[in-house]
């Protein structure tokens, strides 16, 4: 199979190309970061598509971080709905079989308990402008298949952790701190609100699911990726200083506690182990083990 990434340069991005080519994939990587084009500018993505001449398209390529979105909807909407709209047509354009977007589990928003674990049929009420870009996204792919019986399936994941992760992040900024407290002697780390419980899935887990609906879903779908289970932040936090070489404590930090608009997420991922026999592979306790090695890789160059 010969597969087209956006965004490969990014977090999910290359962990997925190292996952396809590792099941003997040919990858076209793309990424604005490494001189590919920019996904708002159709008529250089249409050139593109056409030299490729790939089998499947995985669209990871989004402005992809929350906070920035709230600073500048508009440079939110434009890269993740037209550049959407623009990777779907030149996909369409170019021949390819299959199209998989990569929107969000935040397309649901402010869940409410009565709606947990979430399946795909639950509302739509994002919070943020990037959640209301990924809703955006997710119609222009749908649209996509109604309107041209285009082969376009739309991938929901939930929280997202492991090795390569931005310390944006909490898994890997918590990670951070621990590997910097290990290498100073530290003692204690501050930590931010430990009450949240999400659900969060190993990105090599996640690409794992992308390659298998992209080889086994059902064109037009939409699919969850998590794991169902949820976790507090204070489970990570406790689970990360697990792997720590000395004796570390949490100490509660005014600055970064934010508000908690949603208490519990949780999703439900039938519909992808059903249709495509996936299931998680990679236990939460390697997880945080593998992302501590990496936040001590990166600090010690
Ligand atoms: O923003 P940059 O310069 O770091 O580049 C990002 C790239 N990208 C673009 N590529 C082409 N044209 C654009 N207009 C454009 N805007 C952004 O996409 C980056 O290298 C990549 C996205 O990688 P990350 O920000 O690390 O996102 P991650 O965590 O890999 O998420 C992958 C997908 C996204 O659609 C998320 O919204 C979704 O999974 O959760």
């Amino acid at each position: 199979m010969k597969a087209l990434i956006t965004g490969s340069a990014g977090f999910v991005g290359q962990t997925l190309r190292r996952h396809l080519e590792a099941q003997g994939d040919t990858v076209v990587p793309t990424d604005r970061t490494v001189g590919g084009p920019d996904i708002t500018d159709r008529e250089a993505l249409i050139r593109f598509w056409a030299e490729a001449k790939a089998d499947v398209v995985y669209h990871l390529a989004a402005q992809s971080h929350v906070p920035t979105s709230w600073a500048d909807p508009i440079g939110t909407l434009r890269v993740n709905v037209e550049g959407t709209q623009n990777v779907i047509d030149a996909s369409r354009g170019a021949g390819v079989s299959r199209v998989i977007v990569i929107t969000s589990a935040e397309v649901y928003g402010k869940v409410t308990p009565d709606q947990l674990p979430i399946d795909e049929f639950a509302s739509l009420r994002p919070v943020s402008p990037y959640a209301a870009s990924k809703v955006a996204a997710d119609a222009v792919a749908l649209q996509a298949h109604l309107g041209y019986d285009q082969d376009v399936i739309r991938l929901r994941a939930f929280n997202h952790i492991g090795p390569g992760q931005s310390d944006q992040f909490v898994a890997a900024g918590l990670a951070g701190r621990i590997a910097q407290a290990e290498a100073s002697g530290g003692t204690e780390i501050a930590v931010g609100n430990l009450s949240p419980r999400r659900d969060f899935t190993d990105v090599r887990d996640i690409v794992r699911a992308y390659r298998l609906v992209a080889e086994r879903g059902t064109a037009g779908d939409v699919y969850n990726v998590c794991t169902g289970v949820d976790r507090s932040i204070a489970e990570l936090a406790d689970g990360l200083l697990a792997h720590a070489r000395h004796p570390i404590t949490l100490v509660p930090d005014e600055e970064l506690q934010r508000d908690v608009d949603i208490p519990v997420m949780c999703g439900d991922s039938t519909k992808l182990r059903n249709d495509t026999s996936w299931a998680p592979e990679i236990d939460f306790a390697t997880s945080l083990g593998d992302i501590l090695d990496d936040a001590r890789t990166r600090l010690h160059g």
